[in-house]
């Protein structure tokens, strides 16, 4: 569902990439794609209005094309059988829907109920790169700002991008920009050459939805509902790769080399940490990799408890299609399906 958007067409690239076991496969988008070619494995396919019915037969559907349309639908496929893995915020925090990053809590799947959600793409990458931290020396803190890009806003923040990058400094900053911060909003702002401390919509307590995500997805996750944590979430013109600033502050005060091996030892994750090669991961060279950069990792001078650390991935990628077709790998892995 949404075979056509920035997730999905990474979902039919993972897919294909993975050789995930596929019988039969349907791509569905809104009425403005249908018949739209696809070209799977080798096959083309028509892409198709999403109709209730279009979930018969079906054992996994992967659903990304925002939250209104997973509310629609997803009830519909579980009705028919299928096991929902949802990339949108609908059901995330509802207390009966795993929310799932198999490198942090696979054991949550066998708790579904037909839905899965796949967590907000600023959550996976952090909680990829804390879980060896929380593992080995206990977690009790968390502060993260954010660097994300425009393929998190969808294909047409790309686009949009682009074309203000290509009319140059000046044509930007009077232009006309129709996508970010919010699509749906009033008032939007160009994002080349420029940076915008907004993602998605603000709550009452002056924190974003993104914001807010971040937080409290990532204390389910954790299974931690005391965990501290606070995240300004910041849009960049950068094409796809989220970056993060994450300070945290530990329950042990291990060495920086102890913290170093534990992340180098964790699954989805690569240590890239040399300053005196000036040596870190950069939304550039991690864009279409799989896994979640960790670099920059600093002692903090006045805390033997806290740490710094720089977090970079591919979001399309482990933020959002990498990690839904993991679920649904675990979920055959585990025999939940
Ligand atoms: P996108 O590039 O704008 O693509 C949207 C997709 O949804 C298109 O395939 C579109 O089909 C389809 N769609 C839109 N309205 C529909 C409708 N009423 N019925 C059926 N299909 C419809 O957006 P995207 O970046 O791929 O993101 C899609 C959604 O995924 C987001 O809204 C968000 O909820 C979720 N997401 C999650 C993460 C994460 O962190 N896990 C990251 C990014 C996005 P058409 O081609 O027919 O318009
Ligand atoms: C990432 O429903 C919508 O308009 C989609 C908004 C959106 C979301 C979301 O809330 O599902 C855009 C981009 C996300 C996300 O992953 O949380």
């Amino acid at each position: 569902m949404g075979a056509t958007g920035a997730v999905g067409q990474q979902m039919k690239e993972q897919l294909e990439k993975r050789d995930f076991p596929v019988n039969e496969i349907r791509f569905l988008t809104s009425k403005r794609s249908a018949g739209n070619k696809i070209d799977f494995k080798g096959t083309t396919y028509m892409a198709e209005e999403a109709i209730p019915e279009s979930f018969e037969g079906i054992d996994i559907a992967f659903f990304s094309a925002g939250g209104s349309v997973s509310e629609k639908f997803a009830p519909a496929a579980v009705e028919r059988g299928a096991i929902v893995v949802d990339n949108t915020s609908a059901f995330r925090m509802d207390p009966e829907v795993p929310l799932v990053v198999p490198e942090v809590n696979k054991s949550d799947l066998s708790q579904h109920r037909g839905i899965i959600s796949n967590p907000n793409c600023s959550t996976i990458q952090m909680v990829c790169a804390l879980q060896p931290l929380k593992e080995h020396f206990g977690l009790s803190k968390i502060v993260v700002s954010t660097y994300q890009a425009v393929s998190g806003a969808g294909i047409d923040a790309i686009n949009e991008l682009k074309e203000q990058s290509d009319a140059g400094f000046e044509k930007a900053k009077n232009s006309q920009a129709k996508m970010l911060p919010v699509k749906s909003a009033d008032k939007h702002y160009p994002i080349a050459y420029n940076v915008i401390p907004q993602i998605d919509v603000f709550a009452e307590n002056g924190y974003t939805l993104e914001e807010m995500k971040m937080i409290n997805e990532t204390k389910k996750i954790m299974h931690d509902d005391s965990l501290s944590v606070a995240a300004t979430c910041v849009r960049l013109p950068v094409v796809t790769g989220h970056s993060e600033s994450v300070y945290v502050e530990l329950e042990g005060a291990p060495t920086l080399a102890e913290i170093k091996d534990a992340i180098a030892g964790a699954p989805g994750v690569t240590l890239m940490d040399d300053p005196s090669g000036q040596v870190y991961p950069m939304p550039l060279m991690a864009a279409g990799l799989d896994d979640v950069f960790v670099g920059r990792i600093r002692a903090d001078l006045d805390n033997p408890q806290g740490f710094h650390l720089w977090v970079v991935s591919d979001n399309l990628v482990k933020g959002a299609a990498l990690n839904s077709i993991q679920i649904a790998e675990a979920l055959i892995e585990e025999k939940i399906i």
